[in-house]
């Protein structure tokens, strides 16, 4: 975020306090707060209690007593699937729409919770058919169709570990990502409808797996697409013709709270995306809890709508566990939210009578972009609350969403947590808080944030600091898959006084103070509330998702032409920030193309590599890069160009000329 915007967030003195009749029915009140306060723990293990089935009870809440690795409730057993299933059936909701679903090219399928439970028992037999055990990995490379949601439950009720990886991921992310967890099952779909097209899943998992050394040993497809695919005799077996001859029928096993759950890799400030591990019990527990808090959740009568997709963590956490632990009625979308008109999201929530809307601010901006006119034509009178999750929400658009979506009356949730944090950490709760536009405002109840200074103590409000997660917390990452140094090193160096012990065994010394560090930066301000301010590492936020500057990078040297490569965020009006590369090209190849034809080959070949999303906006072929005299790339410089701006201090530069070179050329 540049300086102009955090200056224009910080002057924002807008207020909005609950409307009295959404206070008045408001599923959480002030004694949450004070609750926590008084005892966290015991808090938390009181919520568990409370919004779980536990099938062995636990008697042990946490344990701390080898830093970074967290055990919560450890002795206690439950399964995850059940919760979020059978437990409902029993208690009488199983006639409750789980489901309404929704294709892009306008098929559409409703499955209560006593049918997406069929399913679910159908898929775990068949899974446990093809050799799926407790521990056991499983990719998951699907649309959002239901079977995507089928499959991860299917995968939790084994007590199995799934690892989704988005569908806009291309094969090479997808090979790296099951070699890395050695997975045994891939389940994919021929296709899946996209901007009015099908585009291939099953043909990028036969590209994954060609080279024939994967740990894969089956293929399960989804029909969804209806376009042609190759087929492996032996490996590769369809989805429909397997699963009719499933018994409906499975027994849930219950197994220990800390077994793991998931993977799900997330950009990180190096090369390698990260595996960032997830368990059961806390994780239930804390997507459970915020999911009914934050989002006011009243099971009976609320239609609730997240849009993301479960490539990311928004979808595990609030289409998947969160939402389904709780017994919730929701709107799934496979597609994109313009196709086949600019309407459709609307179209969607007066079709379903939405009450509870989730997305991202990159989506609310482009939507401001095409403008009011579109949603005005839909009934939008059925929402009332609405929730921001990804990347700062600017007030404008904050205010846009709550005008022009919410009718003038909504309360907004502006939501920050990541990957490794599981579930919802700061936000307002909308019954209670009087809402700042662009600030997320509060830590939920039971969740300990701080914002320090460089030197590692508390910042005096109002001031900007780093934000870090001062206690350990139900939905926080175990760990890193494979990686528990790097799990140390990243997230807990910085601010930590760790013992000197490895991953395994408990320190003999009492561990002193002990930091997550988030890698966000944040202004608290004097009533204690936080405006976050965007990145302080190498990771960029291009629309609400994270890439990592190294991961381009690596991906353009791996291009036999490029010499080297630097790669930076700009700020961009639409998507928040945009990727843009430098690149210099062998000597030997310079005159093979011109440098609109080497621009145009190298955007292709990192959407080979890493995915669509990835793809940078401009690539600019330089002959030069900006070094320190140590021969580190000074990034913020090609960040003032790439944004347009005057070029900040070059005194560092082994050779100060270079930033002139470049810019002019780029002129
Ligand atoms: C849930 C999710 C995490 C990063 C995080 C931060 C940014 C997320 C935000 C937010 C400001 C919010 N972020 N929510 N920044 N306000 N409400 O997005 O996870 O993909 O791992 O990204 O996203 O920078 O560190 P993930």
């Amino acid at each position: 975020m540049s300086r102009n915007s955090i200056d224009s967030l910080l002057l924002e003195t807008r207020r909005f306090a609950p409307p009295p009749e959404f206070a008045a029915n408001a599923i959480a009140d002030a004694d949450l707060y004070e609750r926590a306060a008084q005892d966290r723990v015991q808090f938390w293990a009181d919520t568990a209690r409370e919004l779980l089935h536990w099938h062995d009870p636990f008697t042990q809440t946490l344990d701390w007593s080898n830093p970074p690795f967290a055990k919560w409730f450890a002795d206690g057993t439950l399964n995850v699937a059940y919760n979020c299933l059978d437990r409902h059936v029993l208690a009488g909701h199983g006639d409750r729409v789980a489901f309404h679903w929704e294709g892009e090219n306008g098929d559409t399928r409703t499955l209560t919770y006593a049918e997406l439970t069929a399913e679910v028992k159908k898929a775990a037999n068949l899974l446990a058919a093809l050799g799926i055990h407790q521990g056991d990995r499983v990719a998951i490379y699907l649309p959002m169709i239901p079977e995507a949601v089928i499959s991860m439950l299917a995968v939790a009720r084994l007590g199995a570990v799934h690892s989704v990886v988005f569908g806009g991921f291309s094969s090479e992310s997808l090979r790296s990502r099951i070699d890395d967890a050695q997975a045994k099952l891939v389940i994919t779909a021929d296709g899946g409808w996209r901007k009015g097209k099908v585009f291939p899943l099953k043909d990028a998992v036969d590209g994954a797996l060609a080279n024939g050394t994967s740990t894969i040993e089956h293929v399960l497809v989804v029909k969804r697409g209806n376009n042609d695919v190759e087929w492996t005799e032996g490996r590769d077996l369809w989805w429909h013709d397997e699963i009719v001859t499933m018994d409906a029928e499975h027994t849930a096993h219950a197994f220990e709270a800390e077994n793991p759950l998931f993977i799900l890799y997330t950009s990180g400030t190096t090369g390698k995306p990260k595996g960032i591990l997830h368990t059961s019990g806390g994780y239930l527990t804390q997507v459970a809890f915020t999911h009914k808090n934050v989002f006011d959740l009243h099971p009976e009568t609320d239609i609730f709508w997240c849009t993301a997709d479960v490539g990311w963590v928004t979808g595990h956490s609030y289409v998947v566990y969160g939402p389904l632990a709780n017994g919730a009625t929701q709107v799934i979308y496979e597609g994109t939210p313009d196709t086949p008109h600019a309407g459709r999201w609307w179209e969607l929530i007066e079709k379903y009578g939405v009450t509870i809307f989730y997305t991202a601010p990159t989506a609310i901006r482009s939507f401001m972009k095409i403008g009011r006119q579109v949603p005005n034509q839909f009934d939008l009178s059925s929402l009332r609350l609405l929730g921001s999750v990804g990347e700062p929400i600017n007030p404008e658009a904050w205010i846009w969403y709550r005008d022009v979506i919410g009718g003038g009356h909504t309360p907004i949730v502006d939501t920050w947590w990541q990957t490794e944090t599981g579930a919802i950490m700061i936000s307002a709760l909308p019954g209670l808080t009087t809402l700042k536009p662009g600030s997320a405002q509060v830590p939920i109840p039971g969740i300990k944030i701080d914002i320090l200074g460089d030197d590692g103590t508390r910042v005096d409000p109002p001031r900007g600091g780093l934000l870090v997660v001062s206690e350990p917390w139900p939905s926080m990452l175990r760990g890193i898959w494979g990686d528990p140094d790097r799990f140390r090193e990243t997230y807990w160096s910085k601010f930590s006084d760790l013992p000197e012990s490895s991953s395994s065994g408990a320190s003999a010394t009492a561990p002193g103070q002990i930091r997550y560090f988030a890698g966000d930066g944040a202004h608290v301000d004097t009533d204690g509330d936080i405006w976050l301010l965007g990145r302080v590492d190498d990771v960029m936020n291009v629309s609400g998702h994270r890439l990592s500057t190294t991961e381009i990078e690596s991906a353009l040297v791996s291009h036999p032409i490029v010499a080297e490569a630097a790669v930076v965020g700009a700020a961009d009006e639409a998507s928040g920030q945009a990727v843009v590369a430098f690149v210099i090209i062998k000597s030997n190849q310079q005159h093979a193309q011109t440098a609109d034809e080497a621009s145009a080959l190298l955007r292709d070949h990192v959407v080979g590599q890493i995915g669509a999303i990835a793809r940078p906006k401009r690539v600019f072929i330089v002959a030069e890069l900006p070094k320190t005299r140590s021969g580190k790339i000074m990034r913020r410089l090609l960040q003032d160009v790439a944004e347009g701006r005057e070029i900040g201090d070059t005194t560092t530069l082994a050779d100060s000329t270079v930033m002139q070179i470049i810019s002019d050329k780029l002129r």
